[in-house]
């Protein structure tokens, strides 16, 4: 009995170790799951824009229909905001937050191929897109 112990420790922690390996790849699983409304496994842009639409929605917190800086919380650096919003009132209005939302979808599509992936999306690229969907 002594001797069958460690071995079944290792087949408890083989597994344990095993699910913390994909952690990386994770992030971009998980978005799919999240916001893949059609179940085909990738994100296409109507896809992207309607997360960022209501996250959009979500963050307008005085629903002014736009966002400043604060309502940003970070996700988008000042120099970002400031690209963004060409009329420079400081906010962004949903039509100007879903620009910048696809401009960063094309940055993570490097294969053209009009969705993405999970490991498109756990890009540095997907990553930054993530930021203004959830
Ligand atoms: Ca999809
Ligand atoms: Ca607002
Ligand atoms: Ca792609």
């Amino acid at each position: 009995m002594m001797l069958h112990r460690p071995v079944v420790l290792m087949v408890t922690v083989i597994p344990l170790v095993a699910g913390s390996l994909p952690a990386l790849a994770a992030s971009g699983a998980d978005a799919v799951k999240m916001f893949d409304t059609d179940n085909d496994g990738t994100l296409d842009l109507p896809e992207v824009r309607k997360a960022a639409s209501s996250l959009f929605a979500k963050l307008d917190r005085d629903r002014d229909g736009t966002l400043d800086k604060r309502e940003l919380a970070g996700r988008l650096s000042a120099r970002e905001l400031a690209a963004a919003d060409p009329d420079r009132d400081g906010t962004l209005t949903v039509d100007e937050y879903l620009a910048v939302v696809e401009r960063r979808f094309n940055a993570a599509n490097p294969d053209k191929d009009g969705t993405l992936d999970a490991k498109e999306l756990s890009s540095p690229a997907g990553k930054a897109l993530l930021r203004l969907l959830k």
